[in-house]
C-alpha cells in the first residue's frame, strides 16, 4: 500500500456550491509555502457576484521588512476552470508593498457550516507531487473547530499527503 501523492489524482470537493462556500472563514490552521506570507489572525471573506464569479478580501498578519509587523488586507478574483472545486486565485494587497500572486485554490472539502479545506500546489516536483505549496483548514467560528469537524479535517490531511504539516493559526485579535 502506498499513498498517493500525486497532485493530479487529489480529490476535490464534489459539486461545489459556491453560494454556500461564501462568507467569512477564519483560517485555523495552515500548511505554509516557501517564502511564508501571512502569519496568524487570518480571516477571509468570500463573495459570489451577479455574474457568478467569486471574489475574495483576507486579512492577516504579515511581517515586512524582517520586523515590521501589520495587518495586510488582501483582494482576490477567481476564476472558474472546468472543476467547480478548483479555481486560479490571483491577489495582490491593498498596499503595493504586499504580496501579489497567481495561485491554484482548490476546495478540497466543506460542509459550508463549519469547516472548509484549501489546497494550493503552487510548485509540482517532476514526480507529479507537490514540491511548494500551502493549505489553509477553515472554520466558520475564530474559536476553532468542533470535535466532530476535526476527525473528517484530519482524514482529508491525511489524503492530500499534508498530515503533520500544520501550525495552528491564533486569533489575538491583533487585526
Ligand atoms: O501565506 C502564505 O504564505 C500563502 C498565502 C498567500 C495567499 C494569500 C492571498 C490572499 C488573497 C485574498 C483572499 C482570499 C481568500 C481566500 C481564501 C483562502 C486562501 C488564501
Amino acid at each position: 500500500w502506498a499513498q498517493d501523492c500525486q497532485v493530479a489524482n487529489i480529490q476535490v470537493m464534489q459539486n461545489l456550491d459556491r453560494n454556500r462556500y461564501a462568507g467569512t472563514w477564519y483560517a485555523v490552521a495552515k500548511k505554509d509555502p516557501e517564502g511564508l506570507f501571512l502569519l496568524d489572525n487570518i480571516v477571509a471573506e468570500l463573495k459570489v457576484g451577479e455574474d457568478g464569479k467569486m471574489s475574495a478580501t483576507a486579512r492577516g498578519r504579515v511581517v515586512i521588512l524582517n520586523n515590521w509587523n501589520m495587518c495586510a488586507d488582501m483582494i482576490a478574483t477567481f476564476e472558474d476552470t472546468t472543476d467547480p472545486a478548483k479555481f486560479r486565485m490571483r491577489y495582490w494587497g491593498v498596499a503595493s508593498y504586499l504580496q501579489t500572486g497567481d495561485d491554484s485554490h482548490w476546495v478540497i472539502d466543506t460542509d459550508y457550516d463549519n469547516y472548509a479545506i484549501h489546497y494550493s500546489c503552487r510548485v509540482l516536483d517532476t514526480d507529479g507531487t507537490c514540491l511548494d505549496g500551502y493549505s489553509f483548514i477553515f472554520s466558520r467560528y475564530e474559536s476553532g473547530l468542533r470535535p466532530e469537524d476535526q476527525a473528517i479535517v484530519t482524514m482529508k490531511k491525511r489524503e492530500i499527503c499534508l498530515l503533520g504539516k500544520y501550525r495552528r493559526v491564533p486569533h489575538t485579535g491583533f487585526c
